[in-house]
């Protein structure tokens, strides 16, 4: 009897601590707030690989910059401050020049497409610049537009309007008359409500996620850039997991990158309903000489591109051949779902 009951204290006592000692914790910074799209994939990574580990593994996410900001993200990844951090390569300018292909004015139409190109790119050149963390998918927002407190009918209305963006955005902006306000998104919507700027450049999910359709009113379809998000592990924390879990995350990889793709698309539609529907919000068109003028002018930026993707020994040229042969194949393929 007691023998039985020594023996059952310490089987008890004995899976618990087994159990308490493999259960991996791993913390998940983000710098936009939790209701934008970088922080809904994130809870939706986070559910996906604690079901698939069978609750082997818990990640705590911070959103909202409450771990790592935009500005500190990838430093403080690689440092282990946080254990995994999801970081826009727009922000560090020079930094990424494989990846930020993805924002030349290449004609993208969708999120779902641009993240499955930005991944196979990613996994077909093993580019440097990641190699000091483990990237655990790569996602690029819908095409960037316009987002105004005056209406911008024409290039003309741009002229000196100071406008927010990051990155080749940024260049963009300046080219076409504006001047560019640099800040990642998460400072954004401060400089909006203090007049530091008078509208941003980016995808028009935000008229709703931050609800900038209260600030800016106006729109202008110009179906620029798409801004490349990676998010990434500290490598000794990927190192120390175990191979099952591993293997667990790997799969995910591209599964994330196309549902993140797929949800950022249906959040743009909903976005552009909200802002009509509670702010009468308006969506203008350029002439289509400005367009052409726009193209012409911006064409310059993919020589800029591959002029420092050379030096930096990246074979420029097939990494472009290859994104514009996946993007029209994905293209089609989404075309006929
Ligand atoms: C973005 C960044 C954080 C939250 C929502 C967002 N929607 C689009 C972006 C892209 C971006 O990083 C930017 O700076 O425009």
């Amino acid at each position: 009897m007691i023998k039985k009951f020594v023996l059952t204290i310490f089987l008890v006592l004995g899976s618990y601590c087994l159990v308490s000692a493999e259960t991996i914790r791993l913390s998940y910074a983000n710098f936009p707030p939790a209701s934008t799209f970088p922080s809904v994939q994130m809870e939706r990574w986070k559910e996906a690989v604690e079901e698939r580990t069978n609750g082997q593994v818990r990640v705590d996410t911070y959103p909202g910059g409450s771990l790592l900001g935009a500005r500190n993200m990838f430093r403080g990844v690689i440092q282990g401050q946080a254990d995994i951090g999801n970081i826009c390569m727009s922000y560090q300018p020079g930094v990424f020049p494989m990846t930020t292909v993805l924002e030349l004015p290449l004609g993208f139409t969708s999120s779902k497409v641009a993240s499955i190109v930005l991944w196979e790119l990613f996994e077909k050149y093993q580019p440097q610049e990641f190699e000091q963390v483990k990237v655990l998918t790569m996602f690029g927002t819908a095409p960037s537009n316009l987002m105004t407190k005056q209406p911008v009918r024409n290039l003309a209305e741009l002229k000196g309007m100071e406008i927010r963006a990051s990155g080749t955005a940024s260049q963009i902006l300046d080219i076409l008359g504006a001047v560019a306000v640099d800040m990642p998104m998460s400072e954004t919507p401060e400089a909006l409500q203090r007049g530091m700027v008078k509208g941003l450049l980016s995808s028009l999910e935000v008229l709703m996620d931050f609800n900038f359709a209260a600030y800016t009113p106006y729109q202008t379809r110009l179906d620029l850039q798409v801004y490349p998000f990676a998010v990434i592990m500290n490598k000794d924390k990927w190192n120390s997991l175990p191979q099952d879990v591993q293997n667990v995350m790997e799969e995910l990889r591209l599964e994330q990158a196309i549902w993140t793709g797929e949800y950022m698309d249906a959040q743009v539609e909903k976005s552009l309903e909200y802002a009509r529907d509670n702010y009468d919000n308006q969506m203008f068109e350029l002439a289509a000489e400005e367009y052409a003028e726009i193209d012409e002018k911006l064409e310059f930026l993919i020589e800029k591109w591959k002029e420092e993707a050379t030096k930096n020994n990246l074979p420029a040229d097939e990494i472009l051949a290859d994104l514009f042969r996946l993007k029209e194949y994905y293209e089609a393929e989404l075309a006929v779902q």
